[in-house]
């Protein structure tokens, strides 16, 4: 296949949500930008570096909220090298190392989270997340006996893969409509749930519906743990800027809104929890209270604070 069109092709798998998730859609950006590279025919260092960067434009502009996505693509893409040879070689190892850093990420969240998580608990999630069910699924392999409530996640229904995964690791599951939730949160031990962006305030962007839970749970005085890599938080909310909100299609909620004449459907994809309804944000580097995201910015992300692009 010729190089642009693979990468059209993986665009186009994550702006339709055939590949979803924050975590899923960097490593599939990764991926892409690595066999792109070892594709690409250049015939001189100008002509690799304006090919590369119009093979990451198609992917960044798919899926508007993912920091996941611009963070890893500026991982991949970071390299000096004059040569051709040299800057292939260090795109295709620079996307290696991410897609290997970023499953162990996920182990090492799920190693930290689950220390969180006693016998006997109750533990709501939302959405699908890998770092959420990474917590949820250690803890469960480490023969604590747990009980999960998923969320359906209205209006792509990502709660039915959630429990798809529990069944499949023989987790004791209950499924209810979004509405459900302040229902049954005086049942829940603990929220878990997975992230989109974190910001250097603390607060959470993750899928829509979050926020009403996090504000419920802490109603009820339930724990709230969000499961996040360190390439979810966001540096430029160091420098001011705003998470852009993806808006999605009215179909997705409606599908025969064509009926209607005076009716607008409005369908964000995501929404934002401020830092105070969140007890713990876990990440691979340590179980953090959402007040210490700035450092992590700052630590493990820091190339924005000079470059300010
Ligand atoms: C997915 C979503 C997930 C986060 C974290 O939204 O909000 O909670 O992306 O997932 P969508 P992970 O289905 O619209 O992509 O932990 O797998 O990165």
């Amino acid at each position: 296949m010729n190089p642009t069109d693979q990468v059209m092709e993986t665009a186009q798998k994550i702006r339709s949500m055939e590949i979803r998730g924050a975590g899923r859609i960097a490593i599939a950006a990764a991926a892409s930008m690595r066999d792109f590279a070892l594709a690409l025919d250049a015939g001189s260092i100008e002509q690799f570096n304006s090919e590369i960067g119009r093979a990451a434009g198609i992917l960044l502009d798919t899926r508007p909220t993912a920091v996941s996505l611009s963070n890893a693509i500026r991982m991949v893409t970071k390299y000096d090298s004059t040569d051709v040879e040299a800057a292939r070689r260090s795109v295709i190892s620079n996307a290696e190392s991410f897609i290997d850093s970023s499953q162990r990420a996920v182990e090492r969240i799920g190693r930290i989270g689950s220390r969180r998580i006693r016998d006997g608990y109750t533990i709501l999630t939302h959405c699908n997340s890998m770092a959420a069910l990474s917590v949820i699924s250690t803890a469960h392999r480490s023969g604590k006996g747990i009980r999960v409530i998923a969320t359906e996640s209205r209006p792509r229904y990502q709660g039915i893969t959630t429990i798809g995964m529990l069944e499949e690791l023989g987790i004791q599951t209950e499924l209810i409509v979004d509405s459900a939730v302040r229902s049954v949160m005086n049942d829940v031990d603990i929220v878990v749930v997975g992230a989109d962006v974190i910001t250097a305030g603390g607060s959470l962007v993750n899928k829509i519906g979050t926020a009403q839970i996090a504000l419920c749970a802490h109603e009820a005085r339930t724990s709230f743990m969000v499961a996040a890599e360190t390439y979810k938080f966001s540096p430029r909310t160091i420098l001011g800027e705003m998470v852009t909100i993806e808006e999605r299609g009215a179909e997705e909620v409606l599908p025969d809104i064509s009926r209607y004449k005076n009716v607008r459907v409005r369908n964000p994809a995501f929404d934002v929890t401020p830092h105070s309804y969140i007890d713990l944000i876990c990440t691979e580097v340590g179980a953090i209270p959402p007040e210490m995201s700035y450092l992590i910015i700052k630590e493990r992300l820091g190339w924005e604070l000079d470059e300010e692009s």
